[in-house]
């Protein structure tokens, strides 16, 4: 559930970029920390790159001016794709609004893309969260490789639900803040 502070008139969302490990998650807030203006990005905290960490996510804090005098501050995290974080994943996912499932083009990555997906929906529920109705936007990236999946068939084979999908170059931040765009209206209801 977003957190509402009405004397400071301000909201803040939680949303999660989930997908598999090297997908272009990372990649993505990384794109939107070094294009949005100083004053309405935070500190970019990216956890992944350390050895021996027990915590893997990184996080990105927004501040996005909304149509009716209040303020949205939009708490952005990457949830680690693999199985052997958990802690991480959970930690993440716990009051999360919305996600952005980043699924990656490769051919050789379609399994990985299905497992991370089933993990995504494990994860929620465990959390005490539905699958079927949480505020969810994909993300097709690496659309610039020789031979991506066809994007139909990544919509098959993933997006079951039939949520906005954008196909994304997120290390040229082609798609990018379509896709942010697409799961901030959805989680504020701004359609
Ligand atoms: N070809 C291609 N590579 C990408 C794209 N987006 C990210 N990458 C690369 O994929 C690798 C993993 O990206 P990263 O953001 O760290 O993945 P994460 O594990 O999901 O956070 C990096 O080498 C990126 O440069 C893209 O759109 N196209
Ligand atoms: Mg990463």
């Amino acid at each position: 559930m977003p957190i509402h502070n009405e004397s400071a008139r301000e909201i803040v969302y939680k949303i999660a970029y989930h997908g598999p490990g090297m997908c272009g998650k990372t990649t993505n807030l990384r794109f939107i920390y070094n294009t949005l203006p100083g004053r309405q990005v935070g500190r970019f905290l990216v956890l992944d790159t350390a050895v021996e960490r027990t915590l893997y996510y990184d996080f990105l804090p927004l501040v996005i001016p909304l149509d009716d005098g209040y303020t949205a501050r939009i708490h952005l995290y990457t949830v680690p794709g693999q199985a052997y974080y958990d802690a991480s994943r959970r930690l993440v996912l716990r009051g999360v609004d919305g996600i952005v499932f980043v699924a990656d083009s490769h051919p050789d990555r379609s399994q990985d893309n299905k497992d991370s997906l089933a993990m995504l929906k494990k994860d929620l529920k465990e959390s005490g969260l539905d699958y079927s109705s949480i505020p969810l936007i994909m993300q097709w990236n690496k659309r610039d490789l020789p031979s991506p999946v066809p994007e139909n068939e990544l919509a098959a084979a993933l997006n079951e639900r039939a949520v906005p999908a954008f196909p994304a170059v997120a290390r040229d931040g082609a798609g990018v803040f379509e896709t942010l765009s697409g799961i901030v209206d959805a989680v504020t209801g701004s359609t």
